[in-house]
């Protein structure tokens, strides 16, 4: 695709007004050979929204107009990107972006995970990988000179404010009824619902929890074990003392944030520090949460 013919089919496309973009301000270019460089912030009220289960909003090219990234799934938590009102990238929690962006002026825009592998590192938020577009070709999330970096991912809307996101409800449990607030534990594992979103676990299933399952001493060693999953940080912390407020006392391992996991369990190796007693605890952390 030469250039000069994009230039023909430049329009201005206005479209509804969005969150404002998670993308870095410093750091917001992708950079086509074909169409040069793209600004992923846009104006910002209508520039990229990258979420932890799907895109929304606008990559704004010079050359080629806005690029839209998807305007909020039919089902609330991913795009079937099989119907024409439901329509662009989601994100599957581990950093890897699929679906369709579309740009008025030059159509379709692919993202996949088999050639062009468009990703965003859970822990920098930076960009990599590429995006199709049978008429513009490849679209570079990061080279050389700059990359694309988004510095929060969204949970999107809480309809019934009950601090589960909409997605995760639908996800979860295919409605925004079945999982509340207020310590209620739908599946009686001792995990209110509003925790088992922090950690990603199963709010359905009572076997599917984060706990520690095991801690075992050997050669000066704790061997701490817990269960874990592919969407999530950790942080495990100590104490010597089980402290009367459950946030005092409490000091890392000094492992800072652990994973994401490739496994589970995931097991982290602690110096004994000799004490009789000693007590762990692991926190789940989202990645690039709000
Ligand atoms: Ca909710
Ligand atoms: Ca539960
Ligand atoms: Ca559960």
């Amino acid at each position: 695709m030469k250039q000069n013919v994009l230039f023909l089919f430049c329009l201005v496309v206005s479209g509804p007004a969005w969150a404002d973009s998670t993308i870095d301000p410093a750091h917001p270019y992708a950079y086509g050979a074909n169409i040069g460089w793209l600004n992923a912030r846009g104006d910002i009220a209508n520039g990229a929204g990258l979420g932890q289960s799907y895109c929304t909003g606008y990559v704004w090219s010079a050359n080629c107009g806005w690029i839209v990234l998807g305007n909020g799934p039919t089902n609330g938590w991913q795009y079937g990107n099989a119907a024409a009102d439901d329509w662009g990238i989601n994100h599957d929690g581990e950093g890897r972006l699929s679906g369709y962006a579309w740009g008025a002026n030059i159509g379709w825009v692919t993202f996949e995970q088999v050639q062009g592998q468009p990703r965003v590192n859970l822990l920098t938020g930076n960009l990599s990988g590429y995006a199709w577009g049978a008429n513009v070709g490849w679209i570079g999330l990061s080279n050389a000179q700059a990359f694309a970096r988004t510095t929060r991912l969204d949970a999107g809307p809480d309809s019934d404010a009950d601090g589960i996101p909409d997605y995760w409800e639908y996800r979860e449990a295919g409605d925004l009824g079945t999982l509340s607030d207020g310590g209620h534990d739908q599946d009686s594992d001792d995990v209110p619902d509003a925790d088992e979103y922090p950690a990603d676990t199963d709010p359905l299933v009572d076997t599917d929890l984060l706990q520690i399952v095991s801690i075992t001493t050997a050669s000066g060693t704790n061997n701490v074990a817990w269960t874990t999953r592919p969407t999530r940080f950790y942080r495990v912390e100590a104490t010597n003392a089980l402290p009367a407020a459950t946030d005092i006392g409490w000091a890392d391992v000094g492992g800072g944030l652990i994973g994401p996991p490739a496994s589970s369990p995931t097991k982290v190796a602690i110096p004994d520090e000799g004490n009789r007693g000693r007590f762990y605890r692991v926190q789940a952390v989202i990645p690039l949460g709000e």
